[in-house]
C-alpha cells in the first residue's frame, strides 16, 4: 500500500498533469515533427532547451519518496521477458561490461533542465544484448528497488546515449539520485530512466510503468512538449 508521503506526491503530481493539458490542448507541438525549444542546438541537432523547459544549476531529486538503500555487494540486475537467455548481473558483471563516459542534459517533466551531467556507466544497449532479445520484443518495462516502473520504447531504448550510471563527476551515483544504478534517457523526460533499477522485461506489446498509467505521455519527448496523454 503507498504510504501517505507517496499519495501526496501523487497527488501533486496529478495537479501539475491538469494544468499542463490545457496547454497542450492549445499546444499543436505534439503533433509537430520540428523538434521545439531555445538556445544552441545539441548534438542531435535539438535545441538544447526543450520548449517550456528552464535551466537550474542543482540537480534535484525526484522521486515517490523512498530511497531504498542498496549495497553494490546485494544489487543485482534480471534481465526477463522475450528473450532467449534470461540473465541476472551482479555488480561484478556489470563491472566488467565496456564502459563509457557520457556529459548529457536531464530534463523532468516538471519543466526543470539540468545541463551537462558527467556520467560513468554501460549502454543499456550493451546489457541488452547478453539477453538475445526475441525478434518480437518492442517495449521493455523497467523495475526499481522502489516499485517504480517505467515502458521504453526499444526504439528508444537501444539508442546510444541510454545509459546504466553507476557515477556521476567520477563518484559513485548518490544513493538519492538512484545508486548504486539508474537509467538515463536524455532524449526523453527523465521519468523514463528508472532509479535503483533491479529488472528489465522485453515485452512484445507495450505496457504503462507507473506514471504512464496515471497520464504522462507514453512517448515523453520534451522536444514536443509531450509531457501528458489523455487517454
Ligand atoms: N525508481 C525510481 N526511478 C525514478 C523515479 C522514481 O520515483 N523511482 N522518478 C522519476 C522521475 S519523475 C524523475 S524526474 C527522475 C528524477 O531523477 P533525480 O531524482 O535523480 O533528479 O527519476 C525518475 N526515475
Ligand atoms: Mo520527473
Amino acid at each position: 500500500m503507498p504510504d501517505e508521503k507517496t499519495t501526496r506526491i501523487v497527488d501533486s503530481r496529478m495537479r501539475l498533469r491538469r494544468r499542463f493539458l490545457e496547454r497542450m490542448r492549445n499546444t499543436p507541438s505534439v503533433a509537430d515533427q520540428e523538434p521545439q525549444g531555445s538556445g544552441p542546438v545539441n548534438r542531435h541537432g535539438m535545441p538544447r532547451l526543450p520548449i517550456g523547459q528552464t535551466e537550474t544549476r542543482k540537480w534535484p531529486v525526484l522521486d515517490l519518496g523512498v530511497h531504498p538503500s542498496v549495497s553494490t555487494e546485494e544489487w543485482q540486475l534480471t534481465i526477463d521477458g522475450a528473450v532467449k537467455n534470461p540473465i541476472r548481473l551482479d555488480w561484478k558483471a556489470m563491472m566488467s561490461l565496456e564502459q563509457v563516459d557520457d556529459v548529457q542534459d536531464f530534463h523532468c517533466v516538471t519543466t526543470w533542465s539540468r545541463c551537462d551531467l558527467a556520467f560513468s556507466g554501460v549502454r543499456l544497449s550493451s546489457v541488452l544484448a547478453l539477453a538475445e532479445p526475441e525478434d518480437g520484443a518492442s517495449h521493455i518495462m523497467c523495475y526499481a528497488y522502489d516499485d517504480y516502473t517505467t515502458n521504453v520504447s526499444l526504439v528508444e531504448a537501444l539508442k546510444d546515449d541510454v545509459l546504466l550510471v553507476h557515477s556521476w563527476d567520477g563518484a559513485p551515483l548518490p544513493r538519492e539520485h538512484g545508486g548504486p544504478l539508474r537509467m538515463v534517457t536524455p532524449q526523453l523526460y527523465a521519468w523514463k530512466g528508472a532509479k535503483w533499477i533491479n529488472r528489465i522485461e522485453f515485452m512484445t506489446e507495450d505496457r504503462r510503468g507507473y506514471w504512464e498509467q496515471r497520464g504522462y505521455s507514453n512517448t515523453a519527448y520534451p522536444w514536443r512538449d509531450d509531457r501528458y496523454s489523455d487517454d
